[in-house]
């Protein structure tokens, strides 16, 4: 494959988690082909073309559930490709390759800030709010509200293995917000104190199923139970194109190392681990999505993805979808 040795680094990075959550890995993957598009040494629009493809495919090799990372490829590739069947010439194509790289990262950052914006209407003060993992788009909402001078607590999971949920503490609590840190397992012994769940997605399916990391959908059926509402915020590159023909969101099984020491493991051969980093909460345990685009109810997940399909239209969009599928 012909890509760049940054491009290597970047996909690395994400496939260790040193970049993570669904909105930075979407902002990496756009930066990584701007930055191929950039430095490419490639001498005719075809070798352009393989090289650009080259670095889509490594990128999309290195986590499979988050949906915003083949919809990031999509939106370049896209671009590229159309102005490659139009005949455009080298600089051309280098040319809409980084403006379509710069394009989605200034929709990421905006979408963000109307979330943000939006979210922080549903908080009202005195609201005690659970979190579960790290989302840049549930902190984005909470510092939103605080920064409107509305009192709030938030209790946060620990979220294990990988204990992002301290980092959103440490987020919450430089925002000033007081927060409580809690194991995941003490979820439903604390859901009768808490008014509102916020959680963020990494796909939302055509059905308004919601894919988060995983634990999400027990803290949604806790949720449900205590008759508490539950909120997820999804910028619209997050929902799944896939799944309007009934491709199923691929759920990433993690090494068995971050569930128990290797020594364990070795000692006892016989134990199997199983390590699922995400899971799927159904439509019925979600109230509201929040999205750049307006709150919505899930089942109108589908109206979203067929305003982001007409963007650039059907068909375009679907003989891109099978390419993702088939590479
Ligand atoms: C991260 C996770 C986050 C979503 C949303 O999982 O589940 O809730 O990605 O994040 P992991 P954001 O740590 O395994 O990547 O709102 O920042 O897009």
């Amino acid at each position: 494959m012909h890509f760049s040795a940054k491009l290597e680094e970047i996909a690395k990075a994400i496939e260790e988690m040193r970049i993570r959550g669904a909105t930075p890995i979407a902002r990496a993957v756009a930066e990584a082909l701007t930055l191929e598009a950039e430095e490419s040494r490639a001498s005719t629009p075809d070798e352009f073309i393989r090289e650009m493809d080259g670095a889509a495919r490594r990128l999309l090799s290195t986590r499979p559930t988050a949906v915003s990372l083949p919809n990031a490829i999509r939106f370049v590739m896209l671009r590229v490709l159309s102005a490659y069947r139009n005949e455009a010439s080298l600089d051309e194509l280098r040319k809409t390759a980084i403006e379509a790289g710069r394009e989605f990262l200034r929709r990421v950052d905006e979408a963000k800030k109307v979330i943000a914006k939006i979210g922080s209407r549903r908080i009202v003060s005195g609201d005690t709010i659970l979190t579960h993992c790290n989302s840049s788009a549930v902190i984005a909402i909470l510092t939103e509200a605080k920064r409107q001078g509305k009192d709030i607590k938030v209790i946060a999971t620990e979220t294990r293995p990988k204990f992002q949920g301290r980092l959103t503490a440490m987020q919450l609590a430089e925002a000033g917000i007081p927060v409580t840190l809690i194991v995941d397992s003490a979820a439903r012994f604390f859901m009768k104190k808490i008014d509102k769940v916020f959680v963020g997605a990494d796909a939302v399916a055509s059905n308004g199923a919601v894919v988060n990391k995983v634990g999400t959908s027990m803290i949604a059926l806790a949720a449900k139970e205590a008759r508490v509402r539950v909120f997820v915020a999804a910028e619209t590159y997050k929902f799944s194109p896939e799944t309007i023909i009934g491709e199923l969101i691929k759920i990433e099984e993690r090494s068995p190392e971050e569930v128990a020491p290797r020594d364990f493991l070795e000692r006892y051969p016989s134990i199997s681990v199983r390590n699922p980093s995400f899971d799927v909460t159904p439509p019925d345990y979600i109230d509201l999505i929040i999205t750049e685009k307006g709150v919505i109810p899930p089942q109108a997940a589908y109206l979203i993805i067929q305003s982001e399909i007409s963007e650039v239209g059907y068909e375009d969009y679907m003989k891109y979808t099978t390419y993702l599928e088939e590479s």
